[in-house]
């Protein structure tokens, strides 16, 4: 029997992964960027046919740290929002007119306008004080709101930044801009060791979210990109703690982006380049269930926009025989139902095990426009912007295994 017959149809995938995972997106008319939306769960505490109470404007990608700031802390506090994406390489006229900064996020809180992370932040905790963000201790409140404010003005992001962006050879210079990073994140991990427990102040709060969309930005980059390493590195205990405290927050999970889509995307908008390989994948998250459940329904219920993007612009119209297309679209959709497969059933999923007694075992053509799909749909995936960072883990980890096995 062909593996062909025995995959589950596209409908199956569908159906059986969106029992294993709550994570649900809506799809956007086609041709729209980002192709799907996420819902965010706090919806379903509204009447049918209410308006949310929030509105948030944020980049098309997702990949602007500001915005989220904003989003985990609706998150956190489960306020029903809509989401806006604004396009940040070609931005709308009514936008700029809107907000006199013209940036994202901003919101609009029943109507308000109000923009900057750091005040957004602050007038949604003013709007919606429950559950809290800021220590009811008013003394510890008053710490709180000062580190806010330190985190947009002692200069951690600026010189990591610099750092990163760095194109000098010069070794000096390198160690000196690291140094001062350093000593920057020593002073982080002595405020960390003010108050009890692993956040800044007692309770998780504000100046965690003020901090983590850069802090783990640096966390995926800096090894890649400078060789330097935050997270396992003994001199910072604190900082560690930090982030594996976070890591066990749902709203964080749904938030933040995964290491891979930080570093190519520094690469992609900078031009940076790597001193070292990307970032292993988590292997543990690409084996949680719920993680590969959701990336195989995001595929299914996204492919013909992803299949659109590859034809378009992977390179592999190039392997078309006399110009037919429907071909090449049959084996990208079976390989990439391949995929989906393997992410719902693991190793039940028959893979084609590339050459078989010195015979290719599937035909070799179908197999190379099959590789250069999983290839190209491997990196081209972000996180949150396509899926949670979990299910991004899952997918790319998945194409590992998949991958060597067609070609
Ligand atoms: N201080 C602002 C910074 C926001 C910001 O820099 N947003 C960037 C995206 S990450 C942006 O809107 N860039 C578009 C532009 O520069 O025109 C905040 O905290 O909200």
């Amino acid at each position: 029997m062909s593996i062909q017959n025995t995959l589950l149809s596209w409908e199956q995938i569908s159906e059986i992964a969106r029992q294993k995972t709550p994570a649900r997106r809506i799809r956007r008319t086609p041709g729209q960027p980002p192709s799907s939306a996420p819902i965010s769960p706090s919806l379903d505490k509204l009447p049918p046919n209410t308006t949310p109470p929030v509105l948030l404007y944020r980049d098309t990608n997702s990949w602007c740290p500001f915005c989220e700031r904003v989003w985990f802390a609706l998150e956190e506090k489960e306020i029903p929002f809509q989401t806006e994406f604004i396009d940040l390489s070609n931005k709308p006229k009514w936008y700029i007119d809107l907000v006199p900064t013209t940036l994202v996020p901003a919101v609009k809180i029943e109507g308000k306008l109000v923009y900057e992370s750091k005040d957004i932040l602050l007038a949604l905790e003013e709007r919606f004080p429950h559950p809290p963000l800021l220590p009811e201790d008013p003394e510890e409140n008053a710490v709180a709101r000062q580190w806010i404010e330190d985190a947009e003005t002692n200069g951690l992001r600026e010189i990591a930044y610099k750092f990163l962006r760095e194109t000098t050879k010069d070794a000096d210079k390198l160690a000196s801009l690291q140094a001062t990073l350093v000593a920057k994140l020593d002073e982080l991990e002595q405020t960390l060791g003010k108050y009890p427990g692993p956040y800044f102040v007692s309770s998780f709060s504000l100046v965690d979210i003020m901090y983590s969309p850069h802090l783990d930005r640096l966390a995926a980059n800096l090894p890649v990109y400078r060789g330097y390493h935050i997270k396992g590195n003994p001199h910072f205990p604190r900082i560690n703690a930090y982030f594996q405290a976070l890591a066990q927050r749902p709203a964080y999970q749904r938030v933040k982006s995964d290491d891979t889509t930080n570093n190519l995307l520094l690469r992609r908008r900078w031009g940076a380049q790597p001193v070292g390989n990307l970032l292993p994948l988590d292997l543990a998250t690409s084996e949680e269930i719920q993680n590969r459940a959701e990336a195989a329904e995001r595929l299914s219920d996204n492919r013909q926009a992803a299949i659109e993007d590859i034809l378009k612009n992977s390179g592999v119209q190039a392997l078309a025989r006399n110009g037919d297309i429907s071909a090449i679209t049959q084996a990208v959709d079976f390989h990439l139902r391949l995929l989906a497969n393997y992410l719902l059933d693991g190793n039940s999923t028959p893979l084609p095990w590339g050459r078989v007694g010195g015979k290719a075992h599937v035909d070799p053509w179908e197999a190379a426009v099959g590789a250069i799909a999983l290839a190209y749909v491997r990196n081209r995936i972000c996180a949150p912007r396509d899926m949670s960072a979990g299910a991004a883990t899952a997918f790319r980890a998945a194409v590992d295994r998949v991958l060597p096995c067609i070609y």
